[in-house]
């Protein structure tokens, strides 16, 4: 099994977690750099994480995690956990674009349609996860919980949201720091 990803990705991060104790390998590429043409043969979407496994590709970490847990005998997630995984894309998808415009060197705090766009489905997401959270919705370690983990870590390093009003999952994620694969994984030591 091999995982193309990044160290950074917080999408990658969350199948590194979820693959625990398999034995595959890690495939490390600088995507907007020298790993670009790797990226270009592997996956026409231009984007990461995609594994493969005995000639099998597969894109897209959702689509991964389902293939993971069903190797790993996990239950299917239930519908009230794909929701949990929209909204934490939701808001994943909307910091990945404010990231690479900061990148490109737009003003992402203007006042335009688009970027407030982005901001209040982060924020909307962000305060729906809180509740959630509040209410003892993410206390197992599963893969919802491991999503919501990369995610709050990776805004938080990325510095992208004001935590006012959504502290508790900063508390989440401090609380959830000794988790296996958690230290191993942190974007911070790349
Ligand atoms: N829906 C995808 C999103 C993956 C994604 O956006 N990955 C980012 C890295 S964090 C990426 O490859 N971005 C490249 C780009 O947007 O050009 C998934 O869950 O795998």
């Amino acid at each position: 099994m091999k995982l193309i990803g990044s160290t950074t990705s917080p999408y990658v991060r969350r199948i590194r977690i979820l693959l625990d104790e398999e034995r595959y390998d890690f495939v490390n590429l600088n995507i907007y750099g020298e790993g670009r043409d790797e990226l270009r043969k592997t996956n026409p979407t231009l984007k990461i994480p995609v594994l493969e496994d005995d000639g099998q590709e597969i894109y897209d970490s959702r689509v991964i995690a389902r293939y993971v847990s069903a190797k790993q005998g996990r239950d299917p997630l239930t519908w009230d956990q794909q929701n949990q995984l929209t909204l934490i894309d939701g808001a994943n998808d909307s910091a990945v674009t404010l990231l690479l415009s900061e990148k490109s060197g737009i003003d992402t705090k203007q006042d335009v349609m688009f970027f407030n766009l982005q901001r209040e489905r982060i924020m909307t997401t962000l305060r729906t996860l809180a509740a959630m959270v509040d209410d003892g919705q993410f206390e197992d370690w599963n893969y919802p919980a491991i999503c919501l983990y990369c995610l709050v870590d990776w805004l938080e390093f990325r510095d992208l949201v004001d935590w006012a009003g959504v502290e508790s999952l900063l508390a989440f994620r401090d609380s959830r720091q000794q988790k296996p694969w958690v230290a191993e994984t942190d974007p911070r030591l790349s």
